[in-house]
């Protein structure tokens, strides 16, 4: 991967780049759209390349493993070829859904004991099995296997699960070197710093992750809680140690706010499921606030969804109408919705880019965090 940065922020930490990955070229700062389960929930791989137009998307190592199974995704020559998408993929290494989704895990040196919260069955990852999953599924991007701690979380606890996250992240390395990439093409590593809400902790975890000099970097254990200053304090933190002309990569964030506050303190990337699922809610982002599409007063508002008209449902369609899909609980309503979701959250950091690259992205930032907090 190359990773070329072309502009940096003098007000503010923010940066423009591109990275280039053998599926193409990623413009950051980037939002990726979450593909869990080789989908992103109800939007079509047409619409979202036609009219969305992600550079990258993500995908999940926890629930591809467990279904279609990896055999499958073999079978198929990789999560590409399997659902019909040429562009870039990332993929989490299970370091966070493995807590957050499975029953009775039980962490150990070794790795995690979990229970799928499909069928019950109980599987073991390794950092070694989790690099060798991630090399059959064959995203362009994969992850270092981590434990990302809760919030809150006790010091000492914090603090030893930081120390396994690197020891698992020397041997994620050293499986990688023995494991060639499956398909013909090439995968770039990242390592995850963690340290939970602690600042010497960050510090120390992001300067041992910067000696690794892997390719790009991520952020993990943030947005699990804590107060948004809290997080705004790691991740400046965190990217002041990280190196410069690497990309950096927020895991699991955000909202629209929490993304640009942090694209302000020099992250690249960003992931997620909160357009999704929000709007399978019926919760809207827009520039000037969110809007609970289900709520009455959008009885018999004929406006138009966003007048901004960012993506084609946007004026091609109704509040009033998207309000009856969801009130009639049909597909179309929150099919609709997410793409009006992902499209605004493309559109915001495409945006954001552009004024990084202009100079003028501290002043645009601050008047659409305001702008952005609001209940319509
Ligand atoms: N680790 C991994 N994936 C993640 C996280 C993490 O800490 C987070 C935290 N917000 C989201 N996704 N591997």
């Amino acid at each position: 991967m190359k990773f070329t940065l072309h502009h940096k922020d003098p007000q503010s930490k923010a940066r423009a780049g591109t990275m280039v990955t053998d599926h193409g070229a990623i413009e950051t700062p980037i939002f990726m759209p979450v593909g869990t389960v080789a989908s992103v929930k109800s939007v079509h791989q047409r619409e979202l390349k036609d009219d969305i137009n992600p550079d990258i998307i993500l995908g999940n190592t926890y629930h591809l493993f467990l279904r279609p199974k990896i055999d499958i995704l073999k079978k198929a020559g990789g999560l590409h070829k399997f659902m019909g998408w040429d562009r870039n993929i990332l993929t989490d290494s299970g370091g966070y859904q493995v807590y957050s989704l499975s029953g009775n895990r039980k962490i150990k040196e070794e790795g995690v004991k979990f229970k799928s919260h499909i069928d019950g069955s109980v599987h073991l990852f390794t950092p070694e099995r989790v690099m060798e999953i991630q090399r059959v599924i064959g995203a362009d991007i994969i992850m270092a296997f981590d434990e990302c701690t809760p919030y809150p979380c006790d010091y000492k606890y914090a603090e030893r699960s930081m120390h396994m996250t690197h020891r698992w992240l020397e041997r994620c390395i050293t499986h990688l070197k023995k494991t060639p990439f499956e398909y013909d093409y090439a995968q770039t590593f990242f390592p995850i710093v963690q340290g939970s809400t602690y600042l010497d902790l960050r510090k120390r975890s992001a300067e041992y992750i910067a000696g690794i000099e892997a390719e790009g970097n991520a952020i993990g254990g943030l947005s699990v809680g804590e107060p948004a200053e809290e997080m705004y304090a790691m991740t400046d933190v965190v990217c002041s140690i990280l190196p410069e002309d690497k990309p950096r990569y927020l895991m699991g964030v955000g909202t629209p706010i929490n993304i640009l506050e942090n694209i302000a303190l020099g992250v690249d990337m960003f992931d997620c499921v909160m357009p999704t699922r929000n709007a399978r809610n019926g919760m809207l982002f827009t520039a000037y606030g969110t809007i609970n599409i289900k709520n009455k007063k959008w009885e018999d508002d004929f406006s138009p969804i966003d007048e901004m008209g960012i993506t084609f449902v946007d004026k091609e369609y109704t509040k009033a109408y998207l309000r009856h899909l969801f009130a009639a609980n049909e597909y179309l309503g929150k099919q609709i919705a997410t793409i009006h979701n992902l499209g605004f959250y493309m559109w915001l950091v495409r945006e954001a880019r552009k004024h990084i690259l202009e100079g003028d992205f501290l002043d645009w930032k601050n008047r659409m965090v305001k702008q952005m907090d609001n209940r319509l």
